[in-house]
């Protein structure tokens, strides 16, 4: 399909990020700890995800990789230029919230915090990247899941709507593109990373994620309410992280299974796009002995607060039957091998086709323009003795999920942009690491934190600006 132009003018062309991946500078300028910053790297990891109540604490013997990640804090004007480089439209960040409210429930906002927030600004303006703004991407406050058991209480909507407010005026002139939550629905999976929820074995799980679950939702809608007003013009989207399921066979229970599944994750697309709760969760909600503190007020502003456009990460597809489907799990936990599908280093399944099914499965139903805010691979990368790192199996990756997108849109998708994730190598949510790459830029630091910094172009640095300057010609 080489020379069509694929994209339009005005989509948006980019990479994406999340403050405590790559800032480093976990306790400069007043900056509290939030809870990634106890989130240890190497085997204790998935310990914590298991058992959070015995990592609450920076402890000496462990390494914490978002202390320092990649010190975009000292770096930024280095790091924005190169995006710059590549012709990028578009930067999504996140504001890391501990630097702005440190302890969450603070009475005024972290001065400094907010400077540094004004420079990344700047910095993008000076090349005409269209700043978009994560609220909240996995970093809540650590202070506030200590002394109020995090999104568990309902006081969790009004520091988040302080904090929002206070982004809203101080950015809301030079910032168009908000999002409430990262993936939202990975607190059914990730507890703790995306929640802040301390659960142990005795803990009713379902419950406490549901009921946390609903306070986000409330405090993403109220959020909604306050940006419309402050800042007319400004969008506000929700933020899903989407792998779509597919059934194993067409056996009509597996099939039933892919619909269940599916849910799990749409349910929160049906809450910020249509404003009510869907009937399949009643159902779901007295099986399982779900009772959720939900006021009128609440159903009016769900009701009355929808989101602008749907945003999502997309990684990968699963396939499910009946035998496999899990209740809570969104994601890999649920699934079962898929022989068409190859998989990365680390074991995610590799399905560009899956996004055009993402995309017209979410356009179907919501009727909203999408922006996938995440796609990439992470991969070993190797330094060869003239410096270059030849990430072709990069390349074929975002290329084929390119090419995807650009059939949806042809399938008459409205979509408003896409950005990878990590144009920079920065370090993994999942597993800590810093060396599950998916930058166009390498960063020379390593799994415990040694290495020189030196940023370099890999080739497909080059490749990405080629598919930009051409709105999508080269794929
Ligand atoms: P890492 C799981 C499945 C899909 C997306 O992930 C996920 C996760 C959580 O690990 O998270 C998003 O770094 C998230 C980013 C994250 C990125 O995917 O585990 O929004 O913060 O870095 C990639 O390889």
């Amino acid at each position: 399909m080489a020379n069509d132009v694929l994209f339009p003018e005005q989509f948006l062309f980019g990479g994406a990020l999340a403050g405590n991946q790559y800032e480093g500078g976990y306790d400069r300028d007043g900056k509290g700890l939030s809870i990634v910053d106890v989130e240890p790297a190497g085997p204790e990891r998935n310990d914590m995800l298991q058992h959070p109540k015995k990592y609450l604490t920076i402890r000496d013997d462990l390494y914490y990789p978002s202390h320092k990640a990649i010190e975009f804090y000292d770096h930024y004007k280095e790091d924005i230029k190169l995006f710059a480089d590549m012709h990028f439209s578009a930067l999504r960040i996140s504001i890391n919230w501990a630097r702005i409210f440190p302890n969450g429930d603070d009475k005024e906002p972290n001065e400094a915090g907010l400077q540094f927030y004004d420079q990344v600004i700047d910095e993008l303006e000076k090349y005409h990247i269209e700043p978009i703004v994560t609220i909240s991407h996995y970093e809540t406050p650590l202070a506030l899941v200590e002394r109020y058991g995090s999104w568990t209480n309902r006081k969790l909507i009004d520091f988040y709507l302080t904090y929002a407010e206070t982004l809203f005026r101080r950015y809301g002139s030079r910032v168009k593109y908000w999002m409430s939550f990262n993936e939202i629905n990975c607190i059914t999976e990730n507890p703790f990373i995306a929640g802040g929820l301390v659960l142990d074995d005795e803990s009713n799980k379902v419950q406490a994620i549901y009921q946390a679950s609903h306070y986000e939702l409330v405090a993403s809608a109220k959020a909604t309410k306050l940006l419309h007003e402050l800042v007319p013009g400004a969008l506000m989207g929700c933020m899903l992280a989407f792998s779509p399921y597919y059934a194993k066979t067409c056996k009509p229970e597996d099939q039933m299974a892919a619909l269940q599944q599916n849910r799990v994750t749409l349910f929160y697309g049906d809450v910020h796009a249509r404003g009510n709760y869907p009937s399949y969760m009643n159902r779901f909600f007295k099986e399982h002995h779900v009772i959720l503190d939900i006021t009128d007020d609440d159903r009016k502003v769900l009701k009355e607060n929808t989101v602008d456009y749907i945003s999502f990460s997309y990684y990968m597809s699963h396939t499910v039957d009946a035998e496999h489907k899990s209740e809570l799990a969104a994601q890999a936990y649920a699934s079962v091998e898929n022989p068409y599908i190859p998989k990365s280093d680390w074991g995610w399944p590799i399905d560009p086709l899956g996004l055009r099914y993402s995309l017209n499965m979410l356009y179907d139903r919501y009727q909203k323009p999408l922006f996938i805010v995440e796609n990439g691979l992470g991969a070993r990368d190797a330094v060869e003795e003239d410096g270059m790192i030849n990430d072709d199996y990069r390349i074929n990756y975002l290329n084929d999920h390119l090419v995807a997108v650009a059939e949806a849109i042809k399938d008459g998708v409205a979509l408003l942009g896409y950005t990878t994730w990590g144009p920079i190598d920065l370090v993994s949510a999942g597993t800590g690491e810093m060396e599950k790459r998916y930058g166009f830029i390498y960063v020379d630091r390593d799994n415990r934190g040694n290495g020189t910094l030196k940023r370099s172009k890999k080739k497909s640095f080059d490749w990405y600006r080629g598919v930009i300057d051409s709105r999508g010609a080269t794929l």
